[in-house]
């Protein structure tokens, strides 16, 4: 096992993967921005290394300065977490041709599921049900693009190759706007990404969005931890998210978990990683693959009994997967609410000092959270400072537990938006059963 290992994230990610490290007898660096030095793990990591100023750009996105850190402390391997450097192939070059182990997927599995229409030809060759589309990248034809787009059916959608998580796309209604729309979105995607490459998909209406939670390891052994619901989002960001996702067909299921175990192993796919669908009428469509942990990782840890983190760290360290499929037992239901330093009414960010602190208990509560009393959160990061997950023996046991669990917190001196996870969790649709990615956005219009 590794006898140390470089944090290169900050917030609840950054605490969570301490206690990974903890619970697995690895001595830890935490990695900080000026702004940063009072983080929850800074203080705890066994060393610390300022990295840069406070903008992402100088510190958490500064390669040269994360390896610097790695080096002069000795470490073995570097945790990304998610977000800043977590899916970028160029850090986990670097960092294996530094010597460090980069906890993650090789460089060559990133690259290829950043690019969107590689990633899609890799699932299809797999047999992982994609959506109709364009199979590929489309050419300069106009001919071509508009009996393409009429061979898939309108509304079709627009995406850029190297966008993902709703950048870069586009939905077209009618064959009169799509030349029009696949010019604007090529050259947003060249500006944006540096790649104008587009592909056409089918434009499903309202889908939810259903993700598939797998581990792998260097020895050929690949499993599931079953899925996720995380419809429930606005602007792209998730606000809640559920483990396993509520009423989806057994059969179409039980299809979609195989073929993302044998994807994994086609690909020779290492790590954990998780494969994101629209599930629509009984049917999985595959979109995208993120090759790093996700945010919402405890709720599948709640139902599955698996520390994914700490298998993230020994199958980096090369030991084969501590449990095989058949160990996986489901355990009722968890939900994971998003607690962010914002205005619930404007969403408009409010960073500042956390005068107050109380977090909610109890049985089946469980708080990733790096805030205390008396910090500070910052202006320049993102604005989630925890994350609540409840977990009960049945759907309805998890949501009134988080109903509960909102009702007794209290983060005093900044804004958040637990009201608004109050009438999430206590709205009559959401409680009756799954709703579509647009339903948030819907009820936020007419409130
Ligand atoms: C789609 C879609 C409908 N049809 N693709 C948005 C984020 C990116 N991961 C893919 N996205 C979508 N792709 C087809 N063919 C609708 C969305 C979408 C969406 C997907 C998941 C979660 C929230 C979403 C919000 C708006 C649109």
């Amino acid at each position: 096992m590794f006898k140390k290992i470089i944090i290169a994230n900050r917030g609840e990610i950054a605490l969570r993967i301490l206690r990974a490290c903890r619970q697995l007898g690895i001595q830890t660096v935490a990695v900080h921005s000026v702004c940063d030095r009072d983080l929850k793990h800074v203080k705890l990591a066994d060393e610390s290394v300022c990295i840069g100023s406070n903008a992402s750009s100088q510190s958490y996105l500064n390669i040269p300065a994360i390896i610097a850190a790695a080096e002069i402390t000795d470490a073995e391997a570097i945790h990304p977490g998610y977000g800043f450097l977590a899916e970028n192939p160029d850090f986990a070059e670097r960092a294996e041709e530094s010597g460090f182990t980069f906890i993650g997927p090789s460089a060559d599995t990133i690259r290829l599921m950043g690019n969107k229409v590689a990633a899609i030809e890799a699932m299809r060759k797999a047999q992982v049900p994609t959506v109709p589309g364009s199979n590929g990248q489309l050419g300069d034809n106009s001919v071509t693009n508009l009996r393409i787009a009429s061979e898939i059916g309108y509304p079709v959608i627009v995406k850029a190759a190297s966008g993902g998580g709703g950048r870069g796309m586009r939905v077209v209604h009618s064959k009169e706007n799509l030349l029009n729309a696949i010019q604007i979105t090529k050259s947003e995607a060249q500006t944006a990404f540096g790649d104008a490459t587009v592909y056409l998909e089918k434009f499903l209406e309202r889908p939810r969005h259903v993700e598939v939670q797998v581990l792998a390891d260097k020895h050929g052994n690949a499993a599931h931890l079953y899925d996720r619901d995380c419809s429930l989002q606005r602007r792209h960001q998730k606000v809640l998210e559920e483990a396993p996702a509520p009423q989806i067909d057994l059969n179409a299921r039980k299809q979609v978990f195989g073929a993302c175990v044998k994807a994994c192993k086609d690909l020779g796919y290492v790590g954990a990683g998780t494969f994101e669908f629209l599930y629509e009428d009984g049917r999985f469509f595959f979109i995208e693959m993120n090759t790093r942990v996700q945010v919402e990782h405890p709720v599948t840890e709640m139902v599955t009994g698996i520390d994914i983190i700490r298998e993230q760290i020994s199958i980096a360290a090369g030991y084969p997967l501590s449990f095989s499929q058949e160990d996986i037992v489901l355990n009722g239901h968890a939900i994971e609410c998003r607690i962010n330093a914002e205005n619930p009414n404007t969403f408009l960010p409010s960073p500042g000092t956390i005068n107050r602190y109380h977090q909610p208990g109890g049985p089946g509560v469980r708080v990733d959270s790096h805030i205390y009393s008396g910090y500070t959160v910052p202006p320049h990061y993102d604005s989630m400072i925890a994350k609540f997950i409840t977990h009960g023996s049945s759907r309805v046991e998890a949501l009134k537990r988080m109903e509960i669990a909102l009702s007794e917190s209290l983060i005093d001196g900044i804004q958040t938006n637990i009201p608004l996870q109050q009438d999430i969790v206590t709205d009559p649709s959401f409680l009756e059963g799954p709703v579509s990615i647009h339903y948030l956005e819907k009820k936020l219009g007419l409130s």
